[in-house]
């Protein structure tokens, strides 16, 4: 497998995932702006959406959108989802609550003719948004009872790009929540890998 990324990009989560799910697979750098692959090939042609992450599959096939391979990824490992009848609908609706209210909202902070006004706005709603996870881990260390799964992989790229992106206040349990998991080994590798100390 592929996993095409960029240094701290949203396939940070992906990346930390194959890892966590100890599948092999090479990351294959993008450039995002020049639209091409660390090994020269014109990225477009991989995924025509242009943007990452990918995730190119030994029969050639190409996954690309993070919810999809996330789950993908989860389904693959086994140990990566919530269980129960209900599990991997909640774990979609945790994937598509981190794509569609956090992930999107960062947009301000992404686009370089921002105005200041849009980007506080914007660390207003994030913050609220943050907050619906304060509940969750009062009681536990990760999204999900069963254990660290996808959803947590994602989110923690949010939290990485909520301190390190965009000063967004984070919520102190989810803050603790990000110390821990920084120390993570599946995380400090994917880390070092993309080049982030
Ligand atoms: N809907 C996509 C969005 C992916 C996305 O926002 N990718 C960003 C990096 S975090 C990107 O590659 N942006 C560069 C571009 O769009 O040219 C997903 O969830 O996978």
């Amino acid at each position: 497998m592929k996993l095409y990324y960029s240094p701290g990009a949203c396939s940070l989560a992906d990346h930390i995932a194959l890892i966590e799910a100890n599948l092999s697979f090479e990351a294959v750098q993008v450039d995002l702006k020049a639209k091409t692959t660390a090994d020269g090939a014109n990225y477009r042609t991989i995924n025509p959406k242009g943007y990452v992450p990918a995730l190119g599959l030994d029969d050639g096939a190409v996954l690309t959108e993070n919810i999809a391979i996330l789950s993908y990824i989860a389904d693959r490992a086994g140990g990566l989802a919530p269980g129960g009848a209900l599990g991997c609908y909640r774990l979609l609706e945790t994937l598509a609550y981190i794509s569609t209210e956090l992930h999107k909202s960062f947009k301000p902070f992404f686009s370089p003719g921002a105005k200041e006004e849009e980007k506080g706005k914007a660390r207003e709603v994030l913050g609220k948004r943050f907050a619906l996870f304060e509940d969750t881990l009062a009681s536990q260390d990760q999204l999900f009872p069963e254990g660290f799964t996808v959803a947590d992989c994602y989110l923690f790229t949010m939290l990485f790009w909520a301190k390190n992106k965009a000063e967004v206040a984070v919520p102190p349990r989810l803050s603790a929540y990000y110390e821990r998991l920084s120390g993570r080994e599946s995380i400090r590798k994917a880390l070092a890998d993309e080049g982030i100390v």
